[in-house]
């Protein structure tokens, strides 16, 4: 949070009516998640956030889907006392934005997919989290069950691929798994953004890879600058495409490589 909010004070946006959008994992990557949920509430329409596979790892465990492993940091949130009301937001918020001529996710989306396609998906599996059932819709997701339906199974595959997808193989199948950069990569596999059957779309940005860093490619743009490693915070301007990087002023949380 005290990062953010020294990348937030450098962009001016309390005197200025910027609009803000976080490419996920609000939650987990830092020590103090209620006061970032907090803020992002608060800010309304001003602020943006897509999911992210921590973000849904959180509501996994207020769900009982899975415990807290040693490196979550999640307690503060579960044991807050407007936690009903953070969960209720978080689980409401997009899978996927796309406005202005560009698309956010918090990881990717596969070469395979349209844009459009995409878009649908993600409307599907953000009104199934959004639902009365979505504890029980994330229990299953979370612990690999086998779908109920194929409505179910479809959206799975969309959380997976748009939260947690690095790299692909050659048939553009999502490779589970696998955190390192993408020179160490292995044989056959390719990041999500850069197959052998790439072709133009509109620009994406994204999140989640933290071992590839700020990294500006042909139609991508991930932005994750790696605070968690000690690294930083950065923000690009959407319509002058400045990239800002804040060096971060919280301890380095872990070298745990599930980002
Ligand atoms: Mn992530």
């Amino acid at each position: 949070m005290d990062s953010l909010q020294a990348l937030l004070a450098r962009l001016d946006y309390g005197r200025s009516a910027d609009r803000i959008w976080l490419v996920g994992d609000l939650v987990n990557r830092g020590p103090a998640n209620v006061e970032v949920l907090r803020w992002c509430m608060a800010e309304q329409e001003r602020v943006t956030a897509v999911l992210g596979n921590h973000d849904l790892h959180l509501l996994a465990v207020a769900a009982g889907a899975v415990k807290q492993g040693r490196s979550d940091t999640l307690s503060d949130v579960l044991t807050a006392p407007d936690c009903a009301e953070l969960l209720d937001w978080l689980r409401r918020r997009p899978l996927l934005h796309r406005a202005q001529g560009v698309t956010m996710v918090h990881a990717g989306v596969p070469m395979r997919w349209s844009m459009g396609e995409a878009e649908e998906r993600a409307r599907e599996a953000e009104a199934a989290l959004a639902g009365d059932d979505w504890a029980a819709f994330v229990v299953g997701w979370r612990s690999r069950q086998l779908a109920e339906t194929a409505q179910q199974a479809r959206d799975f595959e969309t959380l997976d691929h748009l939260t947690r997808m690095r790299t692909v193989d050659g048939d553009g199948r999502m490779v589970k798994g696998y955190t390192g950069p993408p020179a160490e990569a292995g044989e056959g596999t390719f990041p999500w953004f850069d197959t052998p059957d790439s072709h133009e779309r509109e620009p994406i940005y994204f999140g989640h890879w933290a071992r590839l860093g700020l990294f500006r490619g042909k139609g991508v743009c991930c932005l994750d600058a790696g605070c968690v490693y000690g690294n930083g915070v950065a923000a690009l301007g959407l319509e002058d495409e400045t990239l800002i990087v804040q060096p971060s002023v919280e301890p380095r949380l872990l070298d745990n490589d599930d980002t």
